[in-house]
């Protein structure tokens, strides 16, 4: 039984992010349903207040935001890898580039008129009222603002012409024969497009994207054979039988905080439900707090640095 638990809910691109990169490495996994909006308690008790989605969970670990997923992931499948020999710099930055700028270009078009009036055919005007609404607060305090779906209609077709000329030159991904994370990271943006019929014919002029949005589809697909379902209650329990050790032997911490500093961690987008904890790990682009609960017992909760805040509690 595989000891990495994902927990997402189907609709989430990020959390598409993270299952595409499972099945590109064929590693199996327990899925827990997390709801679409807050509260989402079983979630929050295991990461302390951050309400993102996906989160994954290796025990008593918890990992937030999609980038050091991929990169806990990498370790423990080296191969294929995600970090092209020669591509590393280039991957990793137009993978955070995408993540941030495309992603809320796609955002803008699935919540544009045309994508809602899709979205008014499947879900009720109560659900979809309340995820607006949720999402809206969710992003009060978001700097800068999010985009409108006017910036997405006239930027959107600049950069997947760019995307497109870039894949026409007789490569199956963006950067090589085999795909890095710029490809996981745009493909989970295009995804939610494509998956919204009202928006998806903004990717019928760019057959080569397509062609490729296909590919990666794949990996998706393959991790959902690999999935096994997990309920929260369950994850929650195996927190707590499981050991929150810290790790300070290559303590890395260029903020100056020693282990055991009491500090708090912000996403630096949304700028909201920061989680506060015991720093007991500390490397140059992760950091764990190691924070109790009465149901998920010790924790350990990771952040990357960046996209994220750290301040002394
Ligand atoms: N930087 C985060 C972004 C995650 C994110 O924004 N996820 C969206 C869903 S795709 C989200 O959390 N939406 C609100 C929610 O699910 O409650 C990451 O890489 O994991």
């Amino acid at each position: 039984m595989s000891d990495i638990i994902l927990h997402h809910y189907p609709a989430s691109p990020f959390a598409e992010k993270i299952r595409a990169i499972l099945g590109y490495k064929q590693l199996p996994y327990r899925s827990v349903d997390i709801p679409l909006i807050m509260p989402k308690p079983d979630l929050t008790a295991l990461t302390g207040g951050y309400r993102k989605t996906p989160v994954l969970q290796l025990g008593a670990h918890i990992y937030c935001d999609t980038r050091l997923m991929a990169a806990v992931l990498e370790q423990r499948a080296p191969q294929p890898t995600l970090l092209l020999p020669g591509h590393e710099a280039t991957a990793a930055i137009m993978a955070q580039w995408i993540d941030a700028n495309i992603f809320e270009l796609s955002v803008a078009s699935v919540f544009s008129p045309a994508g809602i009036a899709a979205l008014q055919r499947r879900a009720s005007a109560e659900a979809l009222q309340a995820l607006i609404e949720d999402r809206m607060a969710m992003r009060k305090n978001a700097a800068p603002p999010p985009a409108t779906a006017e910036k997405a209609r006239s930027l959107l077709p600049v950069y997947l012409a760019q995307f497109e000329q870039q894949l026409a030159g007789g490569r199956d991904y963006l950067l090589a024969q085999s795909p890095s994370l710029a490809d996981f990271s745009l493909y989970h943006c295009l995804w939610f497009i494509a998956g919204n019929e009202g928006v998806a014919p903004l990717l019928d002029d760019y057959p080569q994207v397509k062609t490729w949005l296909g590919r990666m589809a794949a990996f998706g697909r393959a991790a959902q054979a690999g999935a096994t379902e997990l309920s929260s209650a369950e994850a929650l329990q195996i927190a707590r039988d499981s050991n929150a050790g810290g790790d300070t032997a290559d303590w890395y911490e260029p903020l100056g905080f020693a282990p055991g500093t009491r500090v708090s961690v912000l996403p630096a987008d949304t700028r909201q439900d920061p989680v506060a904890g015991e720093l007991v790990l500390a490397r140059r682009d992760e950091v764990g707090l190691r924070r109790e609960h009465p149901q998920g017992g010790q924790l350990i909760v990771h952040f990357p640095r960046v996209g994220y805040e750290i301040s002394a509690a």
